[in-house]
């Protein structure tokens, strides 16, 4: 299995440089992976202020030490593939176009939220047609089931001839299901043009890796399929970069599936609330101090790409006015209207008239919702 190192210190002298994809980003592309990754630590750590101020409905999940992971992978799409995250993805869905004031009515359940408060935190997607959407797929829970889902979204680019790749990541925890095993390995049979992003955050809630699987690295499962297995330093973001869209060109090119392991580190618990009562001490402190995605890359772009330091904090000031201006909106917006609830819930709505006391009153949605938004069903035409 192949595996790309960490980013190598300048090359001295006159020995050529290995090529690597990410030798192919502009000056302005890598200090736009810096902007992703600053803009996903510092939009969570907005929510966490609201958190706890009680503005946050539900729990609120972060990527802290892991934004390197989602910001480089996803960086190796184009606009018309198609990727599915998971919670703790948030990097890669603002790569895709999700948008700060989306993710923050979202978490504060707005009515104007995108799921219009019948979903939290960053389960909500944008799908459709090759360049009518940003092509991320609303998550669902329960783990690995999104690599089944990923597999029938990528046959269908291959069945209609469609030149899109789909991307799906899934945790270290969620590889020990039947439907990572099941997904993936149709996936390979059918040469689905998938790439299977393993995050190795070293746990599953609070189950070290050691106890989740006895392969010596999650690569190693690729040779079960038979299909490419690549592995890179998570929190390496130009290594991350390389060996996705190494994989993301071969899917591209016809030749099926690979399975990308990332090797990262979970810094905050599971969720919010989670106290990691369960980390060995000094772990956390350990990578936070030595292992920082942020702070590693910026070394890069200071010492290879002579990025100054004006340069950076007019980026840090631009991500914090992004920031203030998402969530002045997003404060402002109002709760959702009850009646909407069940407006794009059901194939068929209700044939029921609506109880007495609501007989004079529509759901907001009615007027509001993209039809081409919730599959099949158009509201304005099945309206009661
Ligand atoms: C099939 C299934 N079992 C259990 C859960 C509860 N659960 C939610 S997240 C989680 C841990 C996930 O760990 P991992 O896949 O490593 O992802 P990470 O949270 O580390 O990103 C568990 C056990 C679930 N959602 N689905
Ligand atoms: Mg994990």
């Amino acid at each position: 299995m192949a595996r790309a190192g960490t980013t190598p210190a300048r090359s001295k002298g006159t020995s050529k440089a290995p090529v690597r994809p990410s030798d192919a980003l502009s000056r302005e592309q890598k200090i736009e992976l810096y902007y992703w990754m600053r803009l996903t630590r510092s939009l969570e750590e907005r929510l966490v202020n609201l958190y706890r101020q009680t503005k946050v409905v539900g729990g609120l999940f972060r990527s802290l030490g892991q934004e390197a992971d989602a910001v480089g992978s996803c960086f190796a799409l184009e606009q018309r593939d198609v990727m599915s995250p998971l919670i703790r993805n948030l990097g890669a869905m603002l790569v895709k176009g999700a948008t700060p004031v989306e993710v923050l009515k979202q978490y504060m359940a707005k009515g104007d939220s995108p799921t219009r408060g019948r979903e939290l935190n960053i389960h909500f997607g944008d799908i459709g047609p090759a360049g009518s959407t940003r092509g991320f797929l609303g998550q669902i829970s329960p783990l690995g089931d999104m690599v089944p889902v990923m597999t029938g979204v990528t046959l269908s680019f291959k069945m209609r001839g469609e030149d899109r790749v789909g991307l799906v990541y899934i945790g270290d925890g969620a590889t020990s299901t039947g439907a990572f095993h099941e997904g993936i390995n149709f996936a390979a049979v059918q040469k689905c043009p998938l790439v299977v992003i393993v995050e190795n955050n070293g746990y599953a809630y609070s189950t070290p890796t050691h106890k989740q699987t006895a392969a010596r690295q999650f690569v190693d499962k690729a040779i079960g399929y038979g299909i490419p297995g690549l592995q890179a330093d998570g929190n390496d973001v130009l290594a991350v970069y390389d060996v996705t869209k190494q994989a993301v060109d071969h899917a591209r090119a016809g030749h099926g599936v690979t399975l990308v392991e990332l090797i990262t580190y979970r810094r905050k618990g599971h969720a919010e609330h989670d106290n990691q009562s369960y980390v060995p001490p000094g772990e956390i402190e350990r990578w936070a101090a030595e292992n920082d995605p942020l702070d590693r890359y910026l070394v890069v772009l200071r010492e290879q790409l002579g990025v100054t330091d004006e340069e950076i904090s007019a980026l840090h000031d631009r991500v914090q006015r992004e920031i203030d201006d998402a969530t002045d909106e997003a404060e402002r917006s109002g709760p959702p209207v009850p009646l909407d609830a069940l407006v794009g819930v059901y194939a068929d709505p209700p044939a029921e008239q609506p109880l007495w006391f609501r007989r004079d009153a529509d759901a907001d949605a009615y007027g509001t919702e993209r039809p081409e938004g919730w599959g099949t069903w158009n509201a304005s035409e099945t309206k009661p």
